[in-house]
């Protein structure tokens, strides 16, 4: 390892090294011994078998064992074909554009790896089972026009709650589809968080994941504010990047009484939006209430007013969302979004394979072969079922054209409704969503602003309070932090403002921020931040880079939590997705790739009776020697 480590190192490569390359490379020598990794993954085999993977606190195990998910049956010798990518490198960004529009076929993003898991199963999906298919698209799937894998929830969730770095899944997923366009979805000023960061944050942040693979990012603000996309934006531009300037869509175009989101709503948008030199227009329906009609009268308004290629992404929550897709392509839509079958539909994207069926033989047929869709798509239909017990599994409804949730909270809510006793109730937190966004002054709602009228809902529920008692200037009422954040004006502003009333009682007396908040927040100190974190972490500064410290920039008590996870159980990423949530079965054996070429082979032999502490034995044979793990029952 010592030696591999040195060898491939870039500068060591170029012949660049001196007497000094210790000195400068320190984190080439200093590693974990792989016996070491491999008595840490026996300690977190150790811990899951008494104690749990503490993910699965108050969920079922499914029934074991689970079978492997199988593989398509193509050779990876097989050449890779050029791509979406390979066509960006040799025409650049403007050829690409044209290209784009003057495209008769209907271009088509898969988001199985981003959105489609971060809506049906709580953004869970690890990086193994990703990684496992990746070259399978490279190969099979070259017509992709790009593959969704990065960004919005997942940035923090594979960290928080799958124990991995977000910045090795987009690597690993670089090196294993050179030739297709790697998407990422970013919040503009939220980046990848839940509240605005400093403008040098931001730019650090776009910087780092433009480096690290990702060719198109698509930029929203929660609340559709330009103003408040503009430091993101300029920040892809820079790097060279392709942008997609979103529209985040909502209400109902063709309601009279509700005129606020009309198409000259839409249209304006997308001119403020083209004037930042954004390359496409996205058309965000994050709840998926973009009715087909709206979708057709949408897309013919932005193409005859604004001109630029258009990329549309929906969800099916309602179970017509297809309808919407093909709707929009009608319209000369250029790109959409659809989710591999066995991870489609309901609040998900709608079913890829399906969209591609419906467009055979017609002049917008996206040349993928459905072959190849349906191996793939058998794929995530093993892999889903490895995610049981965080897959909601609930009917779709017409009930979002009421409360307008996004695909990803939709599910989320009812479970934390669930985890309060409130499952019975969802009704009520559904309606109290609805009247929270009409009180807010009829909101766009997507991460985060979604997440404060879910809180305000929830709480509504909890508390037994009525929107009149919520909006009475006499009724004292304890608001959640987020909602206070919120009228302060520290997610940004709707263009028309906050309906006055309800913000100078939610904020006490207290004035909102005057003006775009980036403008308030002192730039951060990048080197000192990360000499902070060099200290934290026990480390040499030169230990601590820039993936690291954007990691830290956005989630530092997260990103601390995680490094101390990977220090005590090494890294738990290359572990099988069934043996990390459930653990390893009496007689189970598994291989596990610690690093490349080197596979360790662990199996589980038996476990004691837990003693009077509470101390139980486990027994792991570990490549064919007997070792023992001792571990304490949790209280
Ligand atoms: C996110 O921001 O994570 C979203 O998916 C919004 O729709
Ligand atoms: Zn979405």
């Amino acid at each position: 390892l010592f030696l591999q480590n040195v060898i491939l190192h870039p500068c060591f490569n170029l012949g660049e090294y001196t007497t000094r390359f210790i000195d400068n490379t320190p984190e080439l020598f200093k590693f974990d011994k792989p016996q070491d990794r491999a008595s840490k993954l026996l300690d977190f085999f150790a811990e899951v078998a008494v104690n749990g993977n503490s993910e699965m606190k108050g969920r079922e195990i499914p029934k074991l064992p689970l079978s492997i998910p199988s593989l398509p049956d193509i050779k990876l010798s097989t050449p890779i074909a050029e791509g979406s990518r390979d066509r960006l490198q040799k025409l650049g960004i403007d050829g690409f554009i044209s290209w784009m529009k003057n495209s008769q076929q209907a271009l088509i993003t898969d988001t199985s790896m981003r959105d489609a898991h971060q809506s049906l199963f709580a953004t869970r999906m690890r990086s193994y089972d990703m990684l496992a298919i990746a070259p399978y698209y490279a190969r099979m799937l070259p017509q992709l026009f790009s593959i969704e894998c990065w960004g919005g929830a997942t940035f923090d969730t594979a960290m928080r709650f799958l124990k991995e770095d977000p910045w090795e899944r987009l690597i690993q997923l670089r090196k294993a589809v050179p030739n297709i366009l790697l998407q990422m979805l970013l919040r503009s000023s939220n980046a990848v968080g839940y509240t605005n960061y400093a403008d040098n944050v931001v730019t650090f942040f776009v910087k780092q994941a433009a480096k690290n693979g990702v060719d198109l990012f698509r930029v929203f603000d929660s609340l559709n504010w330009v103003e408040n996309m503009r430091v993101a934006i300029d920040a892809v531009l820079d790097s060279g990047k392709l942008c997609e300037g979103t529209i985040c869509y909502t209400g109902d175009l063709f309601d009279t009484k509700r005129t606020k989101y009309n198409l000259h709503y839409y249209v304006k948008l997308a001119k403020q939006l083209q004037k930042t030199g954004v390359h496409i227009l996205a058309i965000k329906d994050m709840s998926g209430v973009c009715r087909p009609q709206a979708a057709k009268a949408l897309v013919k308004a932005l193409k005859d007013e604004v001109g630029m290629p258009i990329h549309f992404h929906t969800h099916d929550t309602s179970g017509i969302a297809g309808a919407s897709v093909l709707s929009a392509l009608d319209a000369g839509c250029d790109a959409v979004d659809a989710a591999m079958d066995a991870l489609s539909g309901m609040t998900s994207q709608p079913n890829l394979g399906s969209i591609v069926a419906a467009l055979e033989h017609t002049p917008r047929e996206p040349g993928l072969n459905r072959g190849a869709l349906l191996q793939i798509s058998n794929y995530w239909e093993g892999v889903r079922a490895q995610y049981k017990p965080f897959d909601v599994n609930i009917a779709g409804t017409s009930d979002v054209y009421n409360h307008e949730m996004p695909g990803g909270q939709y599910t989320n809510l009812r479970e934390q409704a669930r985890a309060l006793g409130l499952a019975e109730r969802w009704p009520e937190v559904s309606k109290a969503y609805c009247d929270v966004n009409t009180l807010f002054g009829d909101i766009v709602k997507v991460t985060p602003t979604s997440k404060v009228v879910g809180d305000l809902a929830v709480y509504m529920v909890v508390n037994n309070l009525t929107i009149d008692d919520v909006a009475n200037p006499d009724y004292e009422i304890d608001f959640p932090a987020s909602v206070v954040s919120m009228m302060r004006g520290e997610l940004g502003f709707p263009p028309d403002g906050f309906p006055a009333a309800i913000q100078s009682r939610i904020l006490k007396g207290k004035q909102p921020i005057d003006g775009r908040v980036g403008d308030f927040l002192p730039p951060i100190d990048l080197e000192k931040t990360r000499l902070d974190i060099a200290k934290l972490l026990n480390k040499e500064v030169n230990e601590v880079d820039d993936k690291a410290l954007a990691s830290y920039l956005m989630y530092p008590k997260v990103f601390l939590d995680y490094k101390a996870y990977i220090e005590k159980y090494s890294d738990v990423s290359k572990i099988p997705t069934a043996n990390f949530f459930y653990g390893l079965q009496n007689q189970e054996e598994i291989n596990i790739e610690i690093e490349r070429g080197k596979v360790i082979v662990i199996s589980r032999s038996g476990r004691s009776e837990s003693d009077d502490s509470g101390s139980a034995k486990i027994f792991f044979e570990m490549n064919g020697q007997p070792r023992t793990v001792t571990v304490v029952e949790a209280g």
